[in-house]
């Protein structure tokens, strides 16, 4: 059983190695690459290339230790069947979920644009989530796949921290998960909901999750 510690806030924490997955949320083109969902929201998806490298150097470094690793992707089907309708509606979008974009449909299933961004593309053996939703629980087989491995611990990265990250740490708390988030390898939009979403896991004692960075992580995983 190989035991590490991670420096963190607002403690730092020991975690056994087999009992910890990296779940990587939504890195995928619609959220990162012009002409894909987050741009058609009026976003300036630039601003979320600063998790990219991070994320490569510790899912290299998960890799390495034979940890679980697991991707998610956040889309609906192609005839939008789990889409709820005021998701679709909402808003002035340039272009809405299920519309033709330049990465194909937007947000659905099977196109380019749903796909994870190459930097970080999942290789064999790794599980890929696909949810309708902002949290990976919701309507997923997440919660069942880490239970059969005895999975108790989350180093968590993606994008974006406020929206799907957070609400990804909130879902996994309540299940009992301990969650560990990667602050450089998390993004969003807007910097400063970046700053609190990550304020808001660690307060009053850590009372959705912890904190950390990439070189805490390195730091504890590639230790021996
Ligand atoms: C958003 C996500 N921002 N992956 N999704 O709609 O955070």
């Amino acid at each position: 059983m190989s035991v590490r510690r991670i420096e963190a806030e607002p403690s730092g924490l020991v975690v056994e190695l087999d009992h910890a997955a990296l779940i990587i949320i939504d890195m995928q083109r619609d959220f990162l690459e012009p002409g894909g969902f987050g741009e058609a929201l009026g976003n300036d998806v630039s601003r979320l290339k600063a998790a990219v490298g991070p994320l490569q150097n510790v899912l290299a470094s998960a890799r390495k230790s034979g940890m679980l690793v697991i991707h998610t992707r956040e889309g609906h089907r192609p005839d939008l069947s789990d889409a709820p309708r005021h998701k679709v509606e909402r808003g002035e979008p340039a272009m809405r979920i299920g519309a033709p974009g330049p990465m194909g449909r937007i947000l659905v299933r099977g196109e380019p644009g749903h796909d994870i961004i190459p930097e970080l593309y999942p290789i064999e053996g790794e599980p890929v989530i696909d949810k309708p939703g902002k949290g990976a629980f919701y309507q997923t087989d997440l919660e069942l796949m880490l239970k059969n491995r005895s999975i108790d611990t989350l180093l968590v990265g993606g994008v974006t921290t406020e929206v799907c990250v957070n609400t990804t740490v909130r879902e996994a708390n309540d299940r009992g998960f301990r969650c560990i988030v990667i602050g450089d390898c998390c993004a969003s939009y807007f910097p400063e909901f970046h700053k609190i979403g990550l304020a808001m896991i660690k307060a009053q004692g850590g009372i959705f999750g912890w904190v950390s960075s990439s070189p805490s992580v390195l730091a504890a995983l590639d230790s021996d």
